[in-house]
């Protein structure tokens, strides 16, 4: 059955390709049912100086890979429609084994659904047929650049200690980091009347290889996974709420992918019974314009009695006007604007105005990441209606107390 998928490879002649910024060794893996097809990428390819491995369907090429435990491959060309496993299944396949190769998808044009799930389980871009030659080898060299870029990142943060997960094995600790998945939770206060009046729900795992949630959060990336993982946060926030019955509001953060799970919308999620205690958190940092139909997703869940925040205001990006667009019921300052805060003029100057228009729009204001007194102090008299931070309380199981500090 190799001789299948095996093309015949011809050495390169570097001489020949001048610009060429391919190494011999780079290997790309060609999923294509069209036999001419097959062999003209293949071509094409091999004249970028990739070696070429050639596969007919999704299941053909996940064969190659089982055989060489997700191989070598610099970049995966998969057609998208094709029987015998399509090139979504291809993609869902790798990820959910722990392969994070990067995946070009070839398509005459791609239905809404499959787009939604290339995104999903991050597929590097969509090539419309008939392909362009230069097109395709720019393509699969940047992806091939670019999983290098991202096993010698893997290997610096290894060699730093930082990030313990080789890719390898990235599908064994996610499992093992949602096996030991918790959530915990962080008080937000009203510093003048003393009050908690909410927590935020964050998540944590007990797997020593996911050091930080930031970790689990990009390997599910990574792998594809982010809403499986949404949806088990929601879950376990739903119980805790009919467990302990808190009477303050849960603020919860959503992944933009998680906008795009149907499950969020759903009036029978777990969730949804509590949505009237619920602000959910957008962070500022994400690129919304991945996700079709913000204006009716978010109406979706305003219907459902969720209420809306915009978190980490101040990280920017917002290539949109994501206060338009969202109206949200609470802002959330980011850190870095909470920081020194008593010491630094212009972030006060910013905050003071900040707090001023919302409080016109009716808008609610949070100042995170509060560590000492004098933070807490400018803060509210800047105008931040409420307080979260080490300086009242860290995160942890529900719910922890506030033991209140004299301003
Ligand atoms: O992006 P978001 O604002 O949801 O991130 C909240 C994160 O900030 C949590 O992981 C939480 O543990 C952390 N955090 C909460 N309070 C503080 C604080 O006072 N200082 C710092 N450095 N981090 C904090
Ligand atoms: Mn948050």
């Amino acid at each position: 059955m190799h001789s299948n998928y095996n093309y015949p490879c011809h050495p390169l002649d570097q001489q020949t390709l001048p610009g060429a910024r391919i190494r011999t060794e780079t290997r790309a893996l060609i999923v294509e049912d069209e036999r001419a097809l097959r062999l003209l990428y293949g071509q094409i390819l091999e004249s970028g100086g990739f070696s070429v491995v050639l596969a007919a369907s999704g299941r053909e090429a996940l064969e190659v890979l089982e055989a060489e435990e997700g191989g070598e491959f610099g970049v995966i060309v998969s057609d998208i429609t094709m029987p015998d496993m399509d090139g979504i299944g291809l993609l869902r396949s790798l990820r959910q084994r722990g392969w994070d190769t990067p995946v070009i998808l070839v398509t005459g044009s791609p239905a809404v659904e499959s787009a939604v799930s290339a995104l999903e389980y991050g597929a590097m871009r969509y090539l419309f047929k008939p392909v362009n030659r230069r097109e395709l080898i720019d393509l699969a060299s940047r992806a091939t650049a670019l999983q290098r870029l991202s096993r010698l990142r893997q290997q610096a943060a290894t060699y730093l200690g930082a990030e313990a997960v080789d890719p390898k094995s990235l599908g064994v600790s996610f499992a093992r980091g949602l096996d030991s998945l918790w959530i915990a939770y962080q008080p937000i206060v009203n510093p003048i009347r003393q009050e908690v009046v909410a927590f935020e729900a964050l998540v944590r795992t007990q797997e020593p290889s996911i050091p930080q949630p930031g970790v689990l959060l990009s390997i599910a990336e990574r792998l594809g996974r982010i809403q499986e993982v949404g949806a088990l946060i929601r879950s376990r926030v739903a119980q805790t709420l009919t467990e302990h019955q808190p009477q303050t509001d849960i603020f919860l953060n959503l992944h933009s992918l998680d906008l795009l799970d149907e499950g969020l919308y759903s009036a029978a999620a777990p969730l949804s019974t509590f949505a009237d205690q619920i602000i959910l958190e957008i962070t500022e940092r994400a690129a919304l314009e991945q996700v079709g139909d913000i204006a009716g997703r978010i109406s979706r869940l305003r219907q459902l009695g969720f209420r809306l925040a915009i978190d980490d205001l101040g990280a920017g990006y917002s290539g949109l006007n994501y206060f338009a667009l969202l109206s949200p019921d609470i802002v959330k300052l980011d850190i870095s604007l909470i920081r020194n805060i008593h010491q630094d003029g212009v972030k006060a100057k910013i905050v003071g105005s900040l707090c001023t228009l919302c409080r016109e729009l009716g808008i609610g204001v949070v100042g995170e990441g509060i560590e000492v007194a004098a933070e807490a102090l400018t803060a509210s008299q800047l105008g931040c209606d409420l307080l979260q931070g080490y300086f009242f309380a860290r995160p942890d199981h529900p719910f922890p107390q506030v033991i209140w500090p004299s301003l």
